[in-house]
């Protein structure tokens, strides 16, 4: 049984690289292409993701098993025989379901496009097909196709309407991938299932059910470049406007979807590309989890994406009623609210060119620069490094004129209250022409936050040093992904950071780190503001990408800094060893 599970994450993990590879190559060989169709995603920046299936009836149980983790897997993880799981079909009736409803609740939060499963990897369609019998509309009590009524209401409510349609996966056929617990793999024809079911019904989608801004693939497999393109061919020649995503596989598509749950740390297309979450931890419904991000951490996500040029598609995992979760629905209006505000600050934009702040973020448009107040400075006055000039600055939200100044180092605007606690949006008028965001520009340090972060993703890695996102789950396929410094083993690998320290003080130094208990015990030094600092590491948490990792914090200095200015933080392991921990952040936190 341990095998099985582990397996189940393996397949997911190797997912995982061979996805990597192929947005390697679709980083240069796609995103470098102009696509006129892509102008609506760039500017829409939320959507609503949508995973319905049977999974839904279920809700995460089976034979009063609970699985915890990400519902929609659940018949891969029990090794549920498909003639079994397929019984779920008879009780799937979701009478409570409105296309309107959905269509306006993804309208009330602010989002401008709606994707929805029409078949997951459980094989089972939620639209009328000619194809599979294995349908809503054949298959349960309800024997309509919700598909229908809800692109036609998303696109009345002025959005765009996409599929989701898992390509390769489905565990319901003989030939189709993923499913080895019923079927023999040596004997799986994949060319037949594509042929038979997968192409076919791809065809029924773009056929039945009007102009769809985008088809979602998912999970690629057993078909090689040329015919991936053939696929691709084919969806063009039935809706030549018609997005695709990367996960079509074979480093093609038209616009890039990073891992799930993943903010890249670095953006590496100039493409369309989209950062997928779920609103809990869950895509399909799953009874157990009650992890909702709220209003606040929904909105600090979409401008936290938005600032780094990309959209936001959130999931949402409605029962096998037709009802979405009422956190859901409660949450998402109130994101929706602020967006009706401060939307101007959101769609349309591309990426800040001021780097992080610790009060914020950026985003901006011609002639624009919109900052996103997080945390409020003591004194009020929000510093905007490298900008010379400004015609105006003003809050959004009510268009009240902002003072500031010019200091040396760049524009200070007086923040008269924080007006908003999820996000404040000051708006400023440029002059200047738009600034090129500087990767390399130094992380402001401040006594005017409670805490400053320096990130694993500021570090200037040297030797074998490396910066990389690592990526681990607590429940099942529920991934996590923490830009960290890895590799540190000799002292000759060493990550600096370069900080612009902008009020002299003492300032206590934390480091922020995962590490092996078998690689713990190790000294390590830190060196700042001419001092060297020495550590020994604590035995915290063993990666296994499966399991959760486990940050400490741990304060390995205080230094005073005489003189406002920029300064190097240099850390490195004292002697060769091990791989000295994933170092995640290091905090400097002002004394007052
Ligand atoms: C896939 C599905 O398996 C999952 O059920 C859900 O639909 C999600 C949106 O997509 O899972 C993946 C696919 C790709 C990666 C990770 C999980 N990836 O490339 O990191």
């Amino acid at each position: 049984m341990k095998y099985l599970f582990i397996a189940c994450f393996l397949t997911l993990l190797f997912f995982n690289t061979v996805n990597a590879q192929e947005t390697e190559r679709w980083d240069k060989e796609v995103s470098a292409k102009p696509n006129s169709n892509q102008q609506w995603f760039k500017d829409a920046k939320f959507g609503m993701f949508i995973h319905w299936g049977l999974f839904a009836e279920a809700g995460g149980t089976w034979n009063g098993k609970n699985y915890y983790g990400i519902s929609e897997w659940m018949m891969n993880r029990g090794k549920i025989p498909a003639a079994d799981y397929a019984a779920l079909a008879k009780k799937f009736n979701p009478t409570q379901f409105s296309a309107k409803e959905w269509a306006q609740l993804a309208k009330d939060a602010g989002m401008k496009y709606m994707v929805i499963t029409a078949k997951h990897h459980e094989g089972f369609a939620m639209f009328d097909s000619k194809v599979s019998d294995f349908n809503i509309v054949k298959a349960t009590p309800y024997h309509q196709d919700p598909m229908k009524p809800l692109a036609q209401a998303v696109r009345n409510a002025g959005l765009k309407f996409g599929f989701y349609y898992s390509q390769f996966l489905d565990w319901h056929e003989p030939d189709g991938g993923g499913n080895k617990w019923d079927f023999n793999e040596t004997k799986k024809d994949y060319q037949a299932y594509y042929h038979t079911k997968s192409i076919p019904q791809i065809k029924e989608l773009l056929t039945n059910y009007g102009p769809l801004g985008l088809i979602w693939f998912d999970m690629p497999g057993g078909l090689s470049k040329d015919e991936t393109q053939s696929l691709i061919n084919d969806v063009r020649k039935i809706q030549p406007g018609c997005l695709i995503s990367s996960r079509v596989g074979n480093g093609l598509g038209d616009f890039k979807d990073y891992g799930d749950g993943e903010i890249p740390a670095t953006v590496s297309t100039t493409g369309a590309w989209e950062a997928l979450f779920t609103h809990n931890d869950s895509w399909g419904y799953s009874k157990f989890d009650y992890n909702f991000k709220t209003p606040k951490e929904i909105i600090r996500l979409l401008t936290t994406v938005s600032s780094k040029g990309g959209n936001l598609i959130l999931n949402v995992g409605p029962d096998s009623s037709g009802r979405m979760p009422a956190y859901s629905v409660k949450y998402l209006r109130q994101a929706g609210k602020w967006l009706k505000i401060n939307g101007e600050a959101i769609y349309g934009t591309t990426a800040g060119f001021i780097n992080p702040q610790p009060w914020g973020l950026t985003t901006a448009k011609p002639h624009k620069l919109y900052l996103h107040v997080f945390e409020r400075p003591k004194n009020g006055f929000i510093l905007v490094p490298g900008l010379q000039q400004i015609k105006k600055a003003y809050l959004l939200a009510n268009k009240q004129q902002l003072a500031f100044i010019k200091t040396t180092g760049g524009i200070s605007i007086k923040l008269p209250y924080l007006t908003d606690d999820y996000n404040t949006v000051i708006a400023l008028d440029l002059i200047d022409k738009p600034l090129t965001p500087d990767p390399n520009a130094p992380v402001t340090v401040s006594d005017q936050y409670t805490s400053n972060a320096l990130d694993a993703i500021n570090a200037h890695p040297f030797g074998k040093t490396k910066i990389k996102s690592i990526t681990y789950s607590h429940y099942f396929g529920d991934w996590k992904h923490v830009p960290c410094v890895i590799e540190m083993t000799t002292p000759q690998d060493s990550a600096v950071f370069h900080a612009n320290i902008t009020e002299p003080g003492d300032y206590k130094v934390t480091l922020e780190y995962a590490c092996a208990p078998a690689q713990a015990k190790q000294e390590g030094v830190m060196s700042l503001n001419e001092k060297e600092y020495q550590f020994e590491t604590l035995p915290i948490s063993d990666y296994e990408s499966h399991k959760p990792l486990l940050f400490i914090k741990q304060t390995i200095a205080i230094t005073t800094i005489k003189k406002a200015g920029l300064y190097q933080l240099n850390i490195r392991p004292l002697h060769s060893g091990t791989e000295l921990f994933k170092l995640k952040t290091i905090w400097l936190e002002p004394i007052n």
